[in-house]
């Protein structure tokens, strides 16, 4: 059986299974692209809830793991060459998981790098500039009577947007046939923003029909439902 008393992060979450993979994370839009990823290949693991109520993320046993204080985070205590790895930020634990399931990733190199490269677009783009609007769409920034910075992310949301539609016109998913890591990045974020961050009108979703084509089947994956609900609060 894998040790992993090793790890301060398993002193305030115990592993129960410690042959598996341990995620600590919450169900938002980036904690949800791991969970949402886990349950589309059936990759066993150990959810583990980091409150944020609680500052669990700010807590020195979660700093031990991601000094960033940010979800989501794995131990993955069958990594590389039979040890175990630790590893935070969405997009470098997609790519760890896909390249060790080689699942949700095309196999050819080109292909796989175009993958990449959207997956980054989302780490750099949707994700930062969607997460803007919402602060100043529907919290701290709601309030602030110069309009401004929420119009700025308002224009760059709506550019994003138009990108991922242009990108999705005659494509089913954002690699064509082939659903992968990138969709599993995306999309939760475009559901955010309609949904919890209340940006929809806003931004004139309905602009971008094959945006919303895609979210529709997206959220009906069986996988898709389950992952958005883990860690259950
Ligand atoms: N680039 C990071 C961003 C992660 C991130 O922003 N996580 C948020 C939740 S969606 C978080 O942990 N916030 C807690 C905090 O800021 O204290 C990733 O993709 O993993």
């Amino acid at each position: 059986m894998t040790d992993l008393s090793v790890f301060p992060i398993n002193q305030k979450w115990p592993a129960q299974r410690p042959d598996v993979l341990q995620l600590y994370s919450l169900n938002t839009p980036n904690g949800v692209k791991v969970s949402i990823f886990l349950e589309e290949t059936g990759l066993d693991y150990e959810p583990h809830l980091v409150n944020f109520e609680a500052h669990d993320q700010l807590s020195s046993a979660f700093l031990s793991l991601n000094p960033n204080n940010k979800i989501p985070a794995i131990i993955d205590p069958n990594g590389p060459n039979g040890k175990p790895i630790e590893l935070f930020e969405s997009g470098a634990i997609l790519i760890y998981l896909a390249d060790k399931t080689c699942q949700l990733v095309p196999a050819s190199a080109a292909e796989r790098y175009e993958t990449i490269q959207w997956l980054m677009w989302q780490m750099g783009g949707i994700g930062p500039m969607f997460g803007q609007l919402g602060f100043f769409n529907k919290f701290g920034g709601k309030d602030y009577e110069d309009k401004r910075p929420r119009d700025r992310y308002v224009a760059e949301s709506k550019r994003l947007l138009g990108v991922l539609n242009q990108r999705l016109e005659g494509r089913a998913w954002i690699m064509g046939d082939t659903y992968t890591i990138a969709d599993v990045a995306v999309f939760p974020w475009v559901r955010n923003l309609i949904g919890f961050y209340e940006a929809g009108d806003l931004v004139g979703i309905n602009d971008f029909p094959n945006v919303i084509r895609v979210l529709d089947v997206f959220l009906a994956r069986p996988a898709v439902k389950r992952g958005l609900l883990i860690p259950s609060r």
